[in-house]
């Protein structure tokens, strides 16, 4: 028996993610056992301010491999971590962040950090024998209001669709279970009216599961969404969100955005938002604007009161990022991707800090994602009350409701499913 729970051997390999993409995967050893294994996500719309992934360049894999990284985490970060406790999550993260020593972890990869940072606090929780989000948080109850992405376009389509993700948000569900079959419903009606209205391409599905009809105009988008909904007979239970994904839509030499194929300025993306909002239940808007654009942040949660401005691009999980926009107003939640940090203890601190100031979070999958639940564990551990992880169809994202299912039923009846307060569920 040993004193404490001491970390015998770190191990990383390259697999692929839902794309066909290398990544990183962990395991971490604990007392001579493999006590934790865990996968890396990765994004396509990503924001320029999220801290460094490692690719190695080169042909294989059209550069995209990941042996760098790994061999990162089986020198350098494996000695770090050997004979350490596996319970001090906090002293490795940060440990290992000194150990690297940039702002943005480009000397070991945020993609060789992160990995062994989640394998961490899964092997940790396995050896105490705690699930994941009980182990770090005991106060842990609140279920998440699934946004599904049941519409994609942007980068994660092969549509012209200038928003990345239509999003429909079932509050008005009593429980996650039922939301979850709620929003199946409706995505098994949206499925053959799209096929009905834009021919049998247009259910081919996006990165994150959503359809891809051949659409340019937002509202026809939302029509689309909103007549399955009504006929699903749920319309009392759902409201609406997008992420636009602004940065990727915008040109900083004419200073304009591309909505619709017509150009638009911050004025004039916050005028079409007061638009919408009035026309449509719409209660979440995600990077609506570029990820420089604090001022702009400001206005349109001014202008736009009652409605969730999300900040992904514009925060980056980022700490510093995220106490700019608080002193100055900027959004009211903070998307939270722990791969944008690349620790679990800097992606729990942004979290803090975004409570701490009436904030939301709101914990998001990457389009990038493997078969790994974790940040269902993770949205369950932080209360967030709002998990953003695609549509649910496709393995990589359905690994994640289910499972939440099991932690719905293993909390019994401590379980709260957060609904309407999605944004400050405690
Ligand atoms: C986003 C995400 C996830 P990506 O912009 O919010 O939905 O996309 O992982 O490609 O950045
Ligand atoms: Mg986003």
């Amino acid at each position: 028996m040993s004193e404490y729970n001491r970390i015998t051997d770190v191990n990383a390999r390259e697999i692929i993610d839902c794309r066909g993409t290398p990544t990183v995967q962990v395991d971490v050893w604990v007392d001579d056992e493999l006590r934790g294994r865990a996968d890396v996500p990765s994004g396509r719309s990503t924001g320029s301010y999220e801290a460094y992934e490692m690719r190695d360049g080169g042909t294989r894999y059209g550069g995209y491999g990941v042996t760098k990284a790994i061999h990162n985490v089986n020198t350098a970060i494996a000695d770090l971590l050997l004979d350490r406790d596996v319970t001090e999550q906090r002293a490795l993260d940060l440990d290992m962040v000194a150990l690297d020593g940039t702002p943005n972890k480009s000397r070991l990869g945020a993609n060789a950090i992160l990995g062994a940072s989640l394998a961490v606090a899964r092997a940790a929780a396995a050896t105490l024998e705690l699930p994941l989000y009980r182990y770090l948080n005991s106060e842990a109850h609140v279920l998440p209001v699934p946004m599904m992405n049941l519409v994609n376009g942007g980068k994660l389509s092969s549509n012209d669709l200038c928003f990345q993700e239509f999003i429909m948000m079932p509050v008005g569900a009593e429980t996650f279970s039922e939301a979850l079959q709620i929003t199946a419903e409706i995505n098994a009606i949206l499925r053959p009216m799209t096929a009905a209205r834009y021919g049998k391409l247009a259910v081919n599905v996006g990165d994150e599961g959503g359809v891809v009809p051949p659409i340019v105009d937002v509202r026809e988008a939302l029509n689309l969404l909103r007549d399955a909904v009504r006929q699903s007979g749920y319309e009392s239970k759902i409201v609406y969100a997008f992420d636009c994904a602004a940065t990727h839509l915008y040109d900083r030499r004419s200073e304009t955005y591309q909505f619709e194929g017509k150009q638009l300025s911050r004025d004039g993306v916050i005028q079409f938002f007061k638009n919408l909002v009035s026309e449509y239940p719409i209660v979440s808007i995600e990077d609506p604007l570029q990820e420089d654009d604090y001022e702009g942040f400001a206005e349109i949660t001014r202008a736009l009161p009652g409605v969730q401005i999300v900040g992904d691009d514009l925060f980056v999980t980022n700490k510093a990022r995220l106490a700019r926009g608080v002193e100055m107003g900027a959004a009211n939640s903070v998307l939270w991707k722990v791969n944008q940090i690349g620790t679990l203890t800097e992606a729990m601190e942004t979290a803090t800090m975004a409570f701490r100031n009436g904030y939301g979070v709101c914990v998001s999958e990457r389009s990038g994602e493997t078969e790994d639940p974790m940040i269902a564990d993770l949205v369950v551990a932080l209360n967030g009350g709002q998990i953003k992880t695609g549509a649910p169809v496709r393995s990589e994202r359905t690994a994640k409701y289910n499972r939440l299912l099991q932690i719905e039923e293993e909390l019994g009846p401590a379980a709260t499913y957060a609904g309407r307060s999605f944004r400050r569920p405690v």
